[in-house]
């Protein structure tokens, strides 16, 4: 038996800290040397620690590769139905524990990469994150990518190579400002580069209509323009090394890109000007989330992907199955929201066009293949693309999405004539504000399942936006309620709980996330209260060593950790957050004696560059903080600290370190959220609305053990019917009135006492997001938190119902809910 095998061969006997093999370490450690001497070119007496990090990184890849061919080769036998993962962004972070745990190797590596006198947790932290991807929908698609190997299910996630991934935050003087991201500036050694696998990519041009009978035509599209897509590919490795998928990402190319025409007539910039032009396209992540980011470059990064994927998919399954008509049945492609969406009229123009399907059969392939994940309802992320731009760039699509949509209208006028409300509801031409597509509709028509992403969310989509869709197709829209790779956010990220865990309900534990209701019975009692509050406790030393580290500011461990890291957003209101902060300050100062829990309020996470009321929250809470953090009235009562540039890996560092988990979204505006089940999971209590999962996790862990507050859904919208002004709810409220005033008259900020004049006023006369409304039902929430910290016996009991609770948040079961209700795929169950 090679390592590998061997490593993973007793399986259910190992656990994450298992005893290394001696014969293992060694081979290891030989493994690495020799890739330090023939991959990275260097000897041993040279070598700096990111060159340690590429060999390592190196010699596990060689041990993931013979797993993945193994993996390949028995789908391509089997002949087995794949499922193609098309996403926009891929938010993965670091590879090399992930790998390692899911290899079952991190005591092997640890003991090899000793031998040779290199620190593998120093190595760990060189890495750079992975970043291709915003938030919440970028992370899923990595938890999601990880399930499904782990569930052994054959699928390939395809989406783009960004050379840079999302912005480096920098904060300087409480202001955000953004510096580009170098992820590959390094090189990136989990990748292959597949300079064979490429395709051309069309764009703009004209369509040539050529009779090939009496009665038929066929359609040939001369693009204008032609980039290239090449692919590069990274070993997905599931739960012990089961099965390892693929991960492809393209990069463009300029189709010619020396133009020799060009360069001979010495026109050299011109004819670099072109590739530039190509190249252009995969060079950098939109930093939006949750708002469409409307440009035409964007439009053209959807198109190269999507065209690119199917291309390749087609291909694949040509070869395996030697017809295209099969596709459907062999073939399930998954659009991770409406970014990919075009993929519908580019499946239907390589049916018509290259394979010369009729076109009802090309639709019914179409639908039957497709299937689309909606993650939000907010009007300003929902794509539409102007009609006289993708007539520009995209023209024979743009006929095919025509006659979609006359079809369609056909079949509704058909039933319902002349509703004509009726009709430009469920058009797919938006006619509202000059003519536009709206890609949600596109999704919609050409799938056969359309999901949302919370139970919550999926019944306000049948409500609200897609309303009239579902009315004329009401078994369409499913739920798949989100979830979270454990692998990740459990056992690496908390490895002393994991070991707790497996010490207390066994090994499996890791193989099965339902085995957690074990620990039930163990929530009262005392010793195993204890024990699992050490091990949060060492979290949070080393959660205020870095913050002590980066901010300088020292926090006192033994505080309660009130953690709110995300995306900065207004409906996700961090500045709720700040502003109860303040009237705590306020309180404290005014009963300095009380015997207040001493708490740290820990804030991070990004501001899209544009977003102007989000980067003022930022500033907010930095003002804030320097008033608080050196007043000497409340000196270790309160703290607050914003950590910078967030990230997978930092949250992977503060969830596990966390007391208290901030999920306050304005009811109906989180779809999900998917922060909410990692901080549950390591045991942190939720302070939160009834919004996305929330719901479901209270329904879970038990309104004992979660602390709700605020308007729900349904009173929002009606809150909102009735106006925005908050002036009586100000007015009925002290403390808010208090906060509100001290803010406005620029008590937090000497420097330019008017910096949130407008924050404020906003607040008063047009509070969209209905902080006012909301405010003391939060306030007195908090306070309520803190009586409960005051008496550890609860508080243990509560954090460790939250672990023992939340096993249906795996991703495990998102992605056998997607196999079951959407993809019709075999998913791997352990056996009970
Ligand atoms: C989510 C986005 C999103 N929903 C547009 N929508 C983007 C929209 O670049 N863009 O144009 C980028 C991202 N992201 C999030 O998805 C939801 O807000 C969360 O509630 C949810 O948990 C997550 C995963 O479903």
């Amino acid at each position: 038996m090679d390592i590998s095998e061997r490593l993973a061969a007793d399986e259910t006997s190992r656990t994450v800290d298992t005893e290394q093999n001696d014969a293992d370490v060694v081979a290891l450690r030989d493994a690495i040397l020799d890739k330090l001497t023939y991959h990275v070119g260097k000897r041993r007496a040279v070598a700096t620690e990111r060159d340690w990090l590429i060999a390592t990184a190196v010699a596990i890849r060689d041990l993931i590769v013979d797993r993945w061919v193994s993996s390949t080769e028995a789908t391509y036998q089997q002949g087995a139905k794949r499922v193609y993962y098309l996403s926009l962004e891929f938010l993965i972070g670091r590879l090399l524990f992930d790998n390692l745990n899911n290899m079952n190797m991190i005591e092997t590596m640890r003991a090899a990469l000793a031998g040779l006198d290199v620190d593998l947790d120093k190595l760990r932290a060189l890495e750079p994150d992975a970043a291709l991807g915003n938030g919440g929908l970028g992370r899923l698609a990595a938890c999601f990518m990880e399930s499904m190997a782990t569930l052994d299910i054959p699928a390939h996630g395809y989406g783009i190579r960004y050379e840079h991934g999302l912005f480096r935050q920098v904060v300087k003087n409480g202001w955000q400002h953004e510096y580009p991201e170098d992820w590959l500036a390094m090189g990136n050694p989990w990748e292959f580069h597949r300079p064979e696998v490429s395709y051309n990519i069309g764009f703009g041009g004209s369509i040539e209509a050529v009779p090939i009978s009496e009665a038929a035509v066929r359609h040939v599209w001369h693009p204008a323009e032609t980039v290239e897509a090449v692919g590069y590919d990274t070993p997905v490795v599931g739960w012990r090394g089961r099965r390892v998928n693929t991960l492809r990402l393209w990069s463009a190319r300029s189709a010619d890109p020396l133009r020799l025409d060009a360069f001979n007539h010495g026109d050299h910039a011109g004819a670099l000007a072109e590739q530039v032009r190509a190249e252009s396209i995969t060079k950098v992540l939109y930093p939006s989330d949750a708002t469409a980011a409307g440009q035409e470059l964007r439009l053209r990064q959807e198109y190269f992907f999507v065209s690119a994927s199917l291309q390749d998919l087609v291909r694949r399954h040509i070869r395996a199955f030697g017809h295209i008509s099969s596709l459907p049945d062999k073939t399930a492609i998954q659009l991770n929201d409406t970014h990919p969406a075009i993929a519908v009229a580019e499946l239907m123009r390589i049916l018509l066009d290259v394979h010369q399907i009729p076109w009802e059969e090309a639709w019914r392939m179409t639908q039957a293949t497709f299937s689309y994940t909606n993650h939000t309802l907010l009007p300003e992320a929902l794509e539409v693309w102007p009609v006289p731009l993708m007539e520009r760039l995209l023209p024979r699509h743009m006929q095919i999405i025509y006659l979609i949509n006359a079809l369609h209208l056909g079949k509704v006028r058909l039933e319902y004539p002349s509703d004509d409300r009726l009709l430009s509801s469920v058009s797919m031409i938006d006619e509202q504000q000059g003519r536009r597509v709206r890609m949600s509709h596109l999704a919609f028509l050409g799938s056969h399942r359309v999901n949302g992403v919370s139970a919550l969310h999926t019944g306000l989509m049948r409500e609200t936006v897609f309303r009239d869709l579902h009315n004329l197709f009401p078994e369409r829209i499913v739920n798949v309620t989100n979830g979270i790779a454990f692998r990740r956010w459990l056992f690496e990220a908390n490895p002393r709980l994991t070991r707790l865990l497996t010490d207390t309900v066994g090994p499996k534990v890791l193989e099965d996330e339902n085995a957690l209701t074990a620990l039930r019975p163990l929530a009262s009692d005392r010793a195993f209260q204890k024990r699992f509050a050490a091990c949060r406790y060492v979290n949070k030393l080393a959660l205020a060593d870095l913050i002590r580290r980066e901010l300088e500011i020292r926090v006192d461990p033994n505080a309660l950790f009130d953690v709110h890291i995300k995306r900065i957003h207004e409906y996700k209101r961090q500045l709720l957050n700040i502003l109860e902060a303040i009237a705590l300050y306020n309180a404290i100062r005014a009963r300095p004696m009380d015997d207040w829990a001493p708490r740290v309020k820990i804030f991070a996470g990004k501001a899209a560059a544009s977003y102007y009321q989000a980067k003022l929250v930022i500033k907010l809470i930095h003002d804030v903080a320097k008033v608080v953090n050196n007043d000497p009235t409340v000196r270790n009562i309160l703290k607050i600290v914003f950590l910078p540039n967030y990230s997978v890996s930092l949250a992977e560092m503060v969830i596990p370190a966390s007391d208290v988990s901030e999920q306050i979204s304005t009811a109906g505006m989180e779809a999900s959220g998917t922060g909410n089940m990692k901080f549950a999971l390591n045991g942190a209590l939720t302070v939160g609305t009834l919004d996305g999962a929330n719901v479901e996790i209270a329904e879970r862990v038990g309104m004992e053990n979660i602390h709700i507050f605020g308007l729900t859904a349904d009173k929002v919208a009606a809150r909102r019917q009735r106006g925005l002004d908050a002036g009586d709810l100000i007015a009925a409220s002290p403390a808010l009135s208090e906060v509100l005033d001290s803010v406005q008259a620029g008590v937090f900020s000497p420097d330019e006492p008017d910096r949130y004049r407008g924050l404020v006023d906003s607040l008063r006369y047009h509070d969209y997001f209905l902080v006012c409304a909301d405010f003391d039902h939060y306030f007195a929430t908090q306070r309520h938190i803190a009586d409960i910290w005051r008496r550890p016996e609860e508080w243990w009991q509560s954090a460790i119902l939250n672990t023992a609770n939340v096993g249906w948040f795996s991703s495990d079961r998102s992605i056998r809910d997607y196999a079951t209700d959407v993809w019709d795929v075999p998913a791997y169950q352990a056996s009970a």
